[in-house]
Parts: structure tokens; sequence; C-alpha cells
């Protein structure tokens, strides 16, 4: 059954069509209200939102928590500069300390600034810490990452279509296969500063490694004394299930970055996490950001982390999440090659004779259903961590609709 009308809808794809860069392909609908797993497109149909904008709104659109935090401080003071110290900054970061059990954060906007600011962090360690060679230091990252699209993380990726017509590159990245620790051994070799992985891929296509990799990861990363940074930027903050995905295997990094639901889906907040060793490498004026650590950037974070832990939202993610892959596993779909994920971070994995996963999408979107493949193959399921079991009935009663034809 096919919404409402799409009258003003039209419009605003045209407007955009001609005024924005073309670097999106997006879904042709037009939001402009959202409120929980719910989200209003302009001709007034209703979606139950299956994205969470990459898993950063774990709390829900507009959770009433987040958005007093920072009503409340857009009415008191919004930006100051690192120049100057604010009342916000202190107690954000030390909530955030507490939360990850870290002792130092340094505070940024983006994903992708935080992960530079670790890839800084860890090269700088190796040079003053590890006593590698001015100009030598390595990270090793893996085949089919995603860790932002600066030119320099574009640089590491093995995704043509992020890379072509941007290079040169910055140099001293080494790739190797996902999952593969006998891999990650071979290739550090003296230079070697730090590990750079996403304990769950989630651009990769949602791909879960080999039980055990982190374990292994842990002990050759302590072995070699490599940083093992763990890019915690979509899997974090209770989307797979648990507070950090690397929880899942009991193990630390000594490098965690996090990022998206940080902000509560409210507004751009991220951070570099380490302890004083890695940490204490930064000395003042070594690096920075004009908004990073800014005083509603901090209230707004606070909140976030707040509502994660009195919502219980990574026990809900497992609980939830763990229902919904059973669900979607039973639907017995013959178009559906596999169910992966952890928590509320899933994949359903389209069989290539049934073609790509973005017109089982547009048939969602048709539906009321928001979600959107990666990869060509996969449709990825990631609704905010506060859906309740009806609305989750919601898109499975859609999604078995869809799948079954
Ligand atoms: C886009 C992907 C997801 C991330 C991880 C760092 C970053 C991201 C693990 C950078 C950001 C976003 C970026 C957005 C779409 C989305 C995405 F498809 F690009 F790869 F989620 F899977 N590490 N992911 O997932 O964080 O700088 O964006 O704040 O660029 O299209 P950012």
């Amino acid at each position: 059954m096919t919404q409402a009308t799409v009258s003003k809808t039209q419009d605003f794809l045209t407007e955009a069509d001609r005024y924005s860069a073309h670097n999106y392909h997006p879904l042709p609908v037009v939001i402009e209200r959202g409120e929980g797993s719910w989200v209003w497109d302009v001709d007034g149909n209703r979606y139950i939102d299956m994205l969470s904008a990459y898993s950063a709104v774990n709390q829900g659109h507009r959770h009433p928590a987040v958005i007093a935090a920072a009503k409340a401080q857009l009415d008191t003071l919004t930006l100051t500069s690192r120049a100057f110290h604010n009342d916000q900054m202190g107690p954000f970061l030390k909530m955030l300390c507490e939360v990850t059990g870290f002792d130092r954060a340094l505070p940024m906007n983006t994903g992708a600034e935080a992960v530079e600011t670790a890839i800084k962090m860890v090269r700088k360690w190796g040079y003053k810490v590890k006593g590698v060679p001015a100009g030598k230091a390595e990270i090793i990252v893996c085949e089919n990452n995603f860790h932002g699209r600066t030119t320099t993380i574009v640089g590491f990726s093995t995704e043509d279509q992020y890379k072509d017509g941007f290079g040169p590159f910055t140099p001293g990245f080494k790739v190797i296969p996902y999952g593969d620790s006998d891999a990650l051994e071979a290739a550090i070799t003296e230079n070697t500063v730090g590990f750079l992985v996403e304990p769950l891929q989630g651009e990769g296509g949602v791909v879960v490694p080999p039980e055990g990799f982190l374990t292994r990861v842990r002990e050759i990363c302590t072995a070699n004394r490599v940083a093992f940074i763990a890019d915690e930027i979509q899997t974090g903050l209770g989307r797979t299930g648990r507070m950090f995905c690397y929880d899942w295997d009991g193990v630390r990094p000594d490098i965690l970055i996090v990022g998206k639901a940080l902000g509560g889906g409210v507004y751009p907040v991220s951070a570099a996490i380490a302890d004083t060793e890695f940490m204490d490498v930064y000395q003042p004026g070594d690096h920075g950001s004009t908004f990073g650590g800014n005083p509603l950037a901090a209230a707004i974070g606070l909140a976030a982390l707040g509502v994660i832990i009195d919502e219980k939202l990574p026990e809900r993610s497992d609980e939830l999440g763990t229902w919904f892959m059973d669900q979607l596993r039973a639907i017995g779909s013959p178009h559906v090659e596999e169910v992966r994920g952890k928590g509320l971070m899933i994949g359903v994995v389209i069989k290539q004779s049934s073609g790509p996963a973005r017109p089982f999408c547009k048939a969602l979107q048709a539906r009321g259903v928001l979600a959107k493949e990666t990869h060509h193959q996969v449709i990825r399921f990631a609704p905010p961590l506060t859906i309740t079991t009806d609305e989750l009935e919601f898109a499975l009663d859609h999604a078995r609709a869809v799948l079954s034809e």
C-alpha cells in the first residue's frame, strides 16, 4: 500500500537537486519531523526510522532529556573556543572517562576528526614513547574499513569510490583482511605503532569478525607494543548490545574512538579516549578544533550518555536485537542469504539472484519503514535503541511482507 500524496515531496527533491552538491543518492523521502522511533515527511506520511542516522540517534529522535539539556545550554552559553575554559566540558569528560574506564578524553566534533586525533596521537606516541624513527610510523587497518572521509582516512580505504580522484594520499598505512589475526601478526614491524579497527564493520556490510578475533588482537598488540585502536563510532554506546562492542570479548583497547550517538542525535560530538601513556603525548597547542569541547556539545553529550545508562540501552539493544534477528531468520525468505549482526546493528544479506538491496529498501519505504542498503546486497536495520517491541513488530511485519514477495 502506497502512502498518501507526494505533492510537496517533489518540490523539495527538485530544490535539493538544483542547489545541493550531488554527493549522495538519498531515498526520495523528505523528512520534516521526528519523535522517538518515528519521522514524518512533508506530505504527512509516517515512517519508522530503521537507520537512526547510521547509529547517531540511539536515544531516539529528540529525546526529551537531550533536548532539555540542549535548550538550557542554548539559553546560557554555546561557544567559547578552547582559548578559555567553560563549565560544561570538565563534567562531560569526567563522565566520559568514568563510563569508558580511561584516564583522559580529547573532545572533537565529527567521527573523522576523532579518528584523525587518534592517528596523530598514536604516531606521536610511537616517536616519543616507543622510539620509532621519525617519519617511519606504520598503522595497520582492515579491508572494507570505514573510518571517515578525510583524505588521510580515505587513503587507506579499500573502496575505490571513496578514493577515486582524491589522491595523493598519506603514507604509513598497511591493509590486512578483516578478522584475520594471523595477518595482523605478520604485518607488524618494529615501526608499527597502531592497529585501527571497527570491532564490527558497519559500512563494510555489518560484518561480524570470527569468534575471539578481538581477544587475539589484544594479545598480539600487547605482545608487540602496538596500540589497539577501537573505532566504536558506529558500534559504540549500546548499538551492539554492550556499552562497547569490544565488551563482547571482554577486552580493552588502548585508544577508544566514539562519536555519532555521543551527540544524542542533536549535535556533532566525538572524542578520542585513552590512558595517559598515549594521551599525554599531546602538549598544549599540538592539536585542536574551534568547536571541540564547546559547552553546548558538552551539555548535550552529558545528557546523551545519561540516557544510554539510565534507560539501559545496551541491554535493550541486546534483548531486542536478538529477538529481531531470530524473527527475521524465521521469515525464511527466498531472497535472504543471511541475517547477521549484534544487538540492534543488523544486516539482512540479499542473495545476488534476488538483485540488489535497494529495491527492497524502496518497497519498505512505501510501507512506512526507512532502511538503507549498504554495499549493494545488505539491508541495514539499526533502529533507535529506545524502540519498543510494538514498533519493532511494525517493522517486522512489513519486512516480512517485502521479503516474502
Ligand atoms: C557518510 C558510512 C556508516 C563510521 C565509523 C568513523 C565514521 C563513521 C565506523 C566517520 C561514519 C557515516 C558517515 C556517512 C554514512 C555513515 C556510514 F556509510 F559512511 F560508512 F555509518 F556506515 N567510523 N559513518 O561509521 O564519522 O565523520 O561521519 O562523523 O560519510 O556517508 P563522521
